[in-house]
């Protein structure tokens, strides 16, 4: 029976990314490697936000316990750990980390030809209360590990060979492509494995939810304002949309891949550029929609044709079911 197939032939994420592999006669393994150290990071965090409350590892950086020691917060312990695994995977020759400012050039005798971009614990503001956060990444191939430079990572996110998120919600759950559709993993905690339990993921071609912090309003441009009135006051008829906003991108995007609708972090007077970043935020999430089926767009142009010029650079972004982006995507043409 298939069912018990499923109990039984456990896909495993690394299982999953050999297979891959194999169809690409020429790969050395690399990427498998590589991938497996991100998932290590993405399990050390699971198991850190799991035990946030009892181990008070949540507190102020530089805060110090009873003990002494040093406290470090949950989004610097994730940082460290990230870069660590990523370093010592011996396959990567840049880091871009959110929570650095500057990029991390590898030693030359650890240096591989990946470049990861990340945000190793998105939604700080949702951390202190238990609500769900997540990790970002993105994956690029660098032209010579050994002549590295910002260059390598300052590329459109079209030329990103891998993307993916780990979101640490009511399960933890691991979503990834590598180029090739979309495929969503489920940590079983008695294994300490994902399992492929979302395999090859579909946006729906609309959705019934539209995901934005209206409290900016007062401050949106007209075509953001108008598609956000549409959603509630629809003038053709169709049902209006429901809201469900969480403030962790992670967790609206997740939301919003597997049951459609749209998510947007647009430009408002305060913020032109909006608040979300290009490499590690923007980019990653972009290439999982279109792989999705859904699409990313920038308010001028397809997220993925965007190409940064600083690595900590912000977009508004605009993403999820094709139809829902298609929308705003008039809205926006309109305005020229
Ligand atoms: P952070 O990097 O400080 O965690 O901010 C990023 C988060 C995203 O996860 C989320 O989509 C957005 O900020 C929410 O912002 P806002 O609170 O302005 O709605
Ligand atoms: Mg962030």
């Amino acid at each position: 029976h298939a069912a018990d197939a499923h109990r039984t032939d456990l896909m495993t994420i690394t299982r999953y990314v050999l297979n891959e592999q194999s169809r690409h006669p020429e790969s050395r393994g690399d990427f498998s490697i590589l991938l497996s150290h991100i998932v290590l990071g993405c399990k050390f965090v699971c198991s850190a936000v799991n035990k946030a409350g009892l181990a008070k590892l949540i507190g102020l950086a530089g805060e110090t316990n009873i003990q002494g020691e040093e406290q470090k917060k949950l989004d610097v312990l994730s940082n460290e750990v990230f870069v660590k695994a990523l370093v010592s995977s011996g396959r990567t020759c840049i880091l871009v980390s959110e929570e650095d400012e500057e990029a991390t050039f590898v030693d030359p005798t650890l240096r591989g030809r990946y470049c990861v971009v990340f945000d190793p614990l998105d939604g700080s503001s949702n951390i202190d209360c238990g609500v769900s956060i997540g990790t970002i990444f993105g994956i690029y191939m660098a032209q010579d590990k050994d002549k590295a430079s910002l260059d390598d990572v300052l590329q459109p996110g079209k030329n990103m060979l891998a993307a993916g998120y780990c979101m640490y919600g009511s399960s933890c759950a691991f979503v990834l492509s590598t180029g090739n559709g979309v495929n969503g993993f489920t940590l079983d905690p008695s294994l300490g494995e994902f399992i492929l339990t979302h395999p090859d993921i579909k946006i729906p071609k609309k959705g019934k939810i539209y995901s934005v912090n209206e409290g900016n309003a007062k401050n949106w441009d007209g075509p953001t304002e108008k598609y956000v009135e549409k959603c509630k006051f629809p003038k053709d008829g169709s049902p209006s949309k429901s809201l469900r906003y969480v403030g962790s991108m992670v967790a609206d995007v997740h939301r919003t891949l597997l049951y459609g609708g749209i998510f947007l972090y647009p430009a408002d007077k305060k913020s032109p550029n909006g608040k979300l970043r290009v490499l590690y935020e923007v980019f990653p999430m972009s290439f999982l929609m279109e792989q999705a089926g859904g699409q990313a767009f920038t308010g001028k142009e397809r997220a993925l044709d965007l190409v940064p010029s600083k690595i900590h650079e912000r977009s508004p972004i605009f993403l999820g079911s094709y139809d829902d982006v298609e929308e705003i995507k008039a809205l926006y043409a309109d305005e020229i």
